[in-house]
């Protein structure tokens, strides 16, 4: 027989709130009511500006963006287990992590508008931008929680990506250093089942996504993914682990991606309606919302109540996003490097020669 070589092997799975809206009780992580109701406010926000924002682009107002709908748990329990101070590094779906982060909406609306006023994070909203090349933004996220260690700063990072994302080198080598560095960080992988019409079953052969972190020595957990307090509980508990100097660790969130990939995909071209319908039993707020009216902390008149300042905001963000007017030609160029390099000065001079540039 030949010699065998131990390792640690198993996964921990995390599901507190099923579907019909009753909790582990044993399980569940300590938030209060109005914590859980705020938590469920932004879930509700997110999927009716995911709403708002696909029907400007039908009208033209917005180009291509990539709706939430369906991860909102993912998100916004991720990010309400973070702390101001620590930075938060989207992929292309993140709307949501966005605005439990403190985004105003209407940056959202001018950055899917081609605005880069929109990309201008106010200081303390401590987020990166939207990365459309898949994956990258690993990497960054890895070398921004590497300064936090080497600076001492107790603070960590949470970077999110798609199951899509984990084929890319990226992914292995982020992980990879996070390992080797004990760097604070925590991967969440929305594995929402499909990259584009990629099914997650000619993604990796892989059992999980969680089972890599294995690999590479840092902890994984698969949790359901639409189910907020999971998500919460779970990202709590790895920051905490960041933040104490004992390392990463990847969060798989087994969700799934109620509408198309993008604006520009036809998903019924590659999955059945069954399927989207016995995903939609499993959606993320009408969990929250069951939850919330069986310990009576939620009336039929505080939904509509809610509904109707959900509405107000939204509107008032496309008031806002629609006055902001043309942007300064400038601000193609200005935000890639801290100093211009000379190839884009020349380039930005030759647009203000043209006569294109408004300053
Ligand atoms: C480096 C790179 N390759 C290809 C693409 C085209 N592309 C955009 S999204 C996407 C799939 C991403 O899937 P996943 O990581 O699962 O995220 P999801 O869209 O499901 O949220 C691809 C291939 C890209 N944007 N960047």
């Amino acid at each position: 027989m030949p010699k065998q070589i131990a390792f640690k092997g198993s996964i921990e799975y995390l599901q507190i709130l099923k579907e019909n809206g009753k909790v582990d009780e044993k399980l569940m992580p300590s938030l209060n009511k109005n914590e859980i109701i705020r938590m469920y406010e932004l879930m509700v926000f997110s999927r009716k500006f995911d709403d708002k924002l696909l029907a400007l682009q039908r009208q033209g107002k917005i180009g291509t963006f990539a709706q939430v709908k369906g991860q909102e748990a993912c998100q916004v329990g991720s990010c309400y287990a973070m702390k101001q101070e620590d930075w938060m590094f989207p992929a292309f779906r993140e709307a949501a992590a966005f605005l439990t982060r403190g985004l105003p909406a209407e940056m959202i609306i001018e950055t899917v508008a081609g605005d880069e006023r929109g990309n201008k994070i106010p200081e303390d909203v401590n987020c990166f931008t939207y990365s459309v090349p898949v994956a990258g933004q690993i990497l960054h996220a890895v070398g921004f929680a590497w300064g936090f260690k080497l600076r001492k700063e107790r603070k960590a990072v949470v970077v999110f990506f798609g199951d899509g994302a984990t084929s890319k080198g990226d992914f292995h080598e982020g992980l990879n250093f996070a390992g080797v560095f004990k760097i604070p960080i925590v991967f969440i992988c929305q594995n929402n089942q499909y990259a584009i019409s990629v099914p997650r079953e000619k993604q990796t052969a892989s059992e999980t996504i969680a089972q890599k972190a294995l690999a590479y020595g840092i902890d994984g957990i698969q949790v359901d993914g639409n189910d907020l307090f999971a998500v919460f509980k779970a990202t709590q508990e790895a920051l905490k682990k960041a933040k104490d100097g004992k390392g990463a660790t990847l969060i798989e969130c087994v969700t799934y991606r109620l509408g198309d990939h993008t604006t520009a995909d036809d998903s019924s071209k590659y999955r059945t309606k069954k399927e989207v319908d016995e995903w939609s039993k499993k959606d993320p707020i009408d969990r929250v919302k069951k939850y919330l009216e069986s310990k009576k902390y939620w009336k039929r008149e505080d939904e509509e109540k809610l509904f109707k300042k959900v509405e107000e905001k939204i509107n008032d963000a496309v008031i806002k996003a629609e006055k902001i007017g043309i942007p300064d030609v400038e601000d193609m160029f200005k935000y890639m490097y801290k100093e211009m390099p000379w190839y884009l000065e020349e380039q930005l001079q030759e647009v203000k020669d043209a006569g294109n540039g408004s300053s």
